[in-house]
């Protein structure tokens, strides 16, 4: 089977990419319904910014931001709230989501409340703090052992559906990036449904000799085949219609 496909869609003014797009509810939804129509498998909605340095959103700002999208394409398409608040993951569960996007790993009790699924990702440090000296002992094993506890933690409150992500350029160095990517298996043999994330993300500028980050699909679809063929069940990307391809071409040369 193809991998699944996750389109971003960020409904925040400050997002690295695509910060600023989409902030206009009308325009947040047409861009979730066009990344479904590209093949989009879900769409993740968005309402505060994790990129390095990013300032927190209030939970009312937030809640404004994502409940009308997620509203409105839940009839049309999976959607996950990418969210670390419990109250406006609950609030947009109820609103339609079906599965948590959470990049604090904390929040499996609203997942398993509502019955949905739960993405776990591993970061180090928050978006404040998180790219000023990023260390590890081994990263490879520190990003597994943390995600297994973390499904662990999640199996036993009750979420049946549990993602694990490796977190690609939270609290992480472009050699941290490539080594997880390099040893994706390690993760993929826990047998624990494995998501990732590199759309356009800075490590594949700086890789590219310093490319904007509307410049970097070829380094986003090299990374998401890279994981794709090491074994991810789902990639989040910004470029679907590309991504789809990819995914399919990965899925029929695995068949
Ligand atoms: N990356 C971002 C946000 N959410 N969720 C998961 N599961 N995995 C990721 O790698 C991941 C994520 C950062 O990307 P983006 O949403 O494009 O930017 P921003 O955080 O600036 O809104």
């Amino acid at each position: 089977m193809a991998p699944l496909v996750m389109g971003v869609l960020n409904v925040t003014p400050d997002s690295f990419s695509d910060g600023g797009r989409f902030v206009d509810p009308r325009r947040a939804v047409a861009h979730g319904l066009a990344l479904a129509a590209e093949g989009a498998d879900v769409v993740d909605v968005g309402g505060e910014s994790t990129r390095p340095g990013a300032a927190p959103v209030d939970e009312a700002e937030e809640l404004r931001r994502v409940l009308p999208v997620v509203e409105a394409l839940a009839p049309h398409v999976r959607v996950s709230i990418d969210t670390t608040k419990a109250a406006v993951a609950a609030a947009a569960l109820e609103a339609g989501a079906t599965l948590v996007n959470d990049v604090s790993a904390s929040l499996h009790d609203v997942a398993a409340a509502a019955g949905a699924g739960w993405v776990a990702m591993h970061r180090q440090g928050d978006p404040r703090s998180m790219q000023v000296a990023p260390a590890y002992d081994d990263v490879v094993a520190d990003v597994v052992a943390f995600l297994v506890e973390r499904a662990e933690a999640a199996r036993q409150a009750g979420v049946t559906e549990v993602w694990v992500d490796p977190g690609i350029g939270f609290g992480k160095l472009a050699r941290h990036n490539l080594l997880l990517l390099r040893h994706l298996d390690v993760l993929v043999a826990t047998g624990l449904p494995v998501v990732v994330g590199t759309s356009r993300k800075s490590f594949l500028g700086a890789l590219a000799g310093g490319t904007p980050p509307d410049d970097r699909l070829e380094g986003s679809l090299a990374t998401a085949v890279v994981a794709m063929a090491s074994g991810a069940c789902m990639v989040r990307v910004h470029d679907v219609a590309a991504t789809v391809q990819a995914a399919r071409l990965v899925g029929d040369v695995a068949a």
